[in-house]
């Protein structure tokens, strides 16, 4: 339950003589309710680390230790400019260190604001958390993405879409007369790994969380999470006008329509005055939208920006949007509809956009708006819940999935680009920045079912801070908060996290596969998945046939790779030259076609999948090894549900080999298990 906050005892005896002193005397150089939420940390954490009750000194400077408040609050009593410059790091970023003032030390976290105290105080318990305390250590940092946000996808009756961790954390029945504590261990955990933003609701949403009952029980929430830096955002329904406003039309154009979505949101502020804004999915997969009215995504995003304009409100436009009749491609389908719009929505607007673009594939490309607009703000959206991933039955670690994506080269708008620096601004321009990452948590006593699924929230808030850092960084961490700082564990722990998620994709979706699962509720395998809507059959993205497999977006194809920068066309319209993990998702090619090994694609298929389940067995094998090092209670959850996920990659690989053996109509390599 206590996430990587449990604050286990510091048992190394020179990092507790150099920790000790400092928790007799913290001085606070103001006042903010964020300063009182520190406390509160600070004592969690002393009577977790040391056995202690923190001492705050409140009149007396030259008793105390450390010293907290904000450059501005420091400089007025000290006269500091010059000893602690952090202008540069905006307004959620913290500078540490040592100070030296009247032939004393005083070790010292400054923000700019009072939040970045608090995360830098965070930053200060975690280096202690992982033994990596220095006094001398000056420290700076700054997030590069202005929104860390996570999405909920829970319903007001708290059933949570794609959730797998019990129901909604949010008990809107008992709202807003009780506050359940979970939701203040919930801020803290985010704002420990610096999100500041949450949307509380599904984006197939439900009007009635902008009636004036929900602002009161939101409004509980908000105010729990403020000093927490964390804002929230709820989703609206485009056809709220009719269904709570008694309106007749949705038409964003319809003064009446434009009427109620001013009024809707000044009452909205009215209750959260620092309301973050509004999520909005539309005409995709029934949602409603202004397609209804024969008006484009910009027409219907343009009118709620306007109305949470002059409260500094932001508007968040889904772009996972597809036709109700069946496209060619569905790939190619956003950026159709979003490049001619480029800009034409409102500054206030940022279209959020699925990390690729079919659906939180294994595997995807980078999706190709990013670099394809110049005037629009693109926010990215990943997928903490493992929806296509093994749900909360499986251990994978999304981190260097995320971590491909970010570092992939746009080559738009410059040759030097990635999709890190379009979202975060470096390279786009763009001022408002957004990485949004869909929930995986729930009511489970440890948040997010598998218990690994906790590395996938802090690797998510992690990288939205400074996505510079890499997944083995972001896992240490992680594994030393979690686990302590045993170096088998640790070494052992890392391997497993680190090789996890290409093992999944190589034993659900290798070399390009995708979309070739379970049908609706996409667990497990499913590639002979027909019937329903074709572009959600698994025939439609594998397309084997005797001859071969693959979706051609080519130019002989359907020239989905086209949208991408000329570069990448040029790179990628060769078999030969694309690399090879995105092979069958830009290629149809022959079972015999010749791979860089010298085997074919027949056999390297083979290959892959038997590989993904070889990397499971050995995730298994090797947490087993640590039963003597982790409490029976973890230990024991996570070997069953490392079982569990053995065979179900061994279901994975003999069905789907099994399944394609009926095209191919070829033997397995002799070198691996021959399915059955
Ligand atoms: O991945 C798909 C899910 C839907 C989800 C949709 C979306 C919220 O299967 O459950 O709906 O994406 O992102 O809108």
């Amino acid at each position: 339950y206590g996430l990587w906050l449990d604050y286990s005892p510091v048992e190394n005896p020179q990092l507790k003589t150099q920790i000790d002193p400092l928790f007799s005397g913290f001085f606070f150089f103001g006042e903010s309710p964020t300063y009182d939420v520190i406390r509160k940390e600070l004592d969690i954490a002393g009577q977790k680390m040391l056995g202690k009750t923190p001492i705050y000194s409140k009149e007396r400077l030259a008793q105390s230790k450390v010293w907290l408040g904000t450059r501005e609050q420091l400089s007025q009593v000290l006269g500091l400019q010059q000893q602690v410059d952090i202008r540069d790091l905006g307004e959620d970023g913290f500078w540490m260190g040592p100070i030296d003032f009247q032939g004393k030390t005083y070790f010292t976290i400054v923000g700019n604001r009072p939040i970045g105290v608090l995360y830098g105080v965070f930053d200060w318990l975690k280096t202690i958390q992982t033994g990596a305390f220095d006094p001398r250590l000056q420290k700076s940092d700054s997030p590069k993405v202005r929104l860390r946000m996570l999405n909920h996808w829970d319903n007001l009756d708290r059933t949570v879409e794609r959730g797998y961790a019990g129901f909604s954390i949010w008990d809107w029945h008992k709202l807003p007369g009780y506050i359940d504590p979970r939701y203040i261990d919930y801020a803290r955990a985010n704002a420990s790994i610096g999100i500041n933003a949450v949307s509380l609701t599904n984006v197939n949403a439900n009007a009635r969380i902008l009636t004036t009952d929900f602002m009161k029980k939101a409004k509980v929430l908000a105010d729990i999470f403020r000093p927490y830096g964390i804002k929230v955002f709820l989703t609206a329904r485009f056809s709220a006008p009719i269904e709570i406003g008694g309106l007749k039309t949705a038409d964003p154009l319809d003064p009446e329509v434009i009427a109620f979505w001013k009024n809707k949101t000044d009452e909205m502020y009215s209750f959260i005055p620092d309301f973050g804004g509004y999520l909005v999915k539309a005409n995709s997969e029934g949602q409603p939208g202004p397609h209804e009215y024969q008006r484009n995504h910009a027409e219907g995003a343009n009118v709620l920006a306007d109305a949470l304009a002059p409260h500094d409100g932001i508007l968040i436009w889904r772009a996972f949007v597809y036709s109700h009749e069946l496209d060619e491609d569905r790939h190619k389908h956003a950026n159709l509809e979003f490049e001619p719009l480029d800009g034409k929505f409102r500054e206030n607007v940022i279209i959020q956009v699925k990390n690729g673009a079919i659906d939180f594939m294994p595997r995807e490309p980078f999706h190709p708006l990013f670099g394809a607009v110049k005037s629009t703000n693109l926010g990215i959206e990943f997928q903490i819940t493992q929806e296509y991933l093994g749900q909360a039955t499986q251990l994978v670690f999304l981190a260097p999935m995320w971590e491909e994506v970010l570092r992939s080269r746009t080559y738009r708008p410059t040759s030097a680009s990635t999709v890190a620096g379009i979202i975060d601004g470096s390279d786009s321009g763009q001022k408002l920045t957004l990485m949004a990452g869909v929930s995986n948590i729930g009511t489970d006593r440890n948040w997010t079912g598998h218990l690994f699924g906790q590395a996938n929230w802090y690797a998510f808030g992690r990288q939205a801070w400074d996505h510079s850092l890499t997944s083995a960084q972001i896992a240490d961490e992680w594994i030393k908060m979690t686990f302590g700082q045993k170096p088998e564990v640790l070494s052992k722990i890392n391997e497993i996290l680190l090789g996890s998620h290409e093992a999944a994709v190589n034993y659900m979706m290798p070399l390009g596969l995708h979309h070739i699962m379970g049908w609706d509720h996409h667990y497990g395998p499913g590639p002979w998945v027909t019937g329903g809507r074709p572009d959600w059959t698994a025939l439609y993205y594998h397309q084997a046939d005797s001859m071969g497999i693959g979706f051609d977006r080519t130019a002989s194809g359907s020239d989905a790779l086209g949208q991408y920068a000329p570069e990448l066309v040029n790179a990628y319209a060769d078999p030969n030259q694309i690399p090879e993990k995105y092979l069958l998702w830009f290629h149809h090619l022959p079972w015999d076609f010749e791979m860089k090994s010298g085997k074919t694609l027949w056999e390297e298929i083979g290959l892959h999948y038997d590989q993904g389940v070889k990397t499971a067995r050995k995730m298994k094998e090797s947490w087993s090894s640590l039963e003597s090092e982790i409490d029976p209670e973890r230990f024991d959850h996570v070997r069953q549900l490392l079982a569990v996920q053995v065979s179900e990659a061994e279901w994975w690989r003999n069905s789907c080999l099994l399944y394609f053996q009926t095209f191919a109509k070829r033997p397995f390599p002799e070198e691996i298990e021959q399915p059955e």
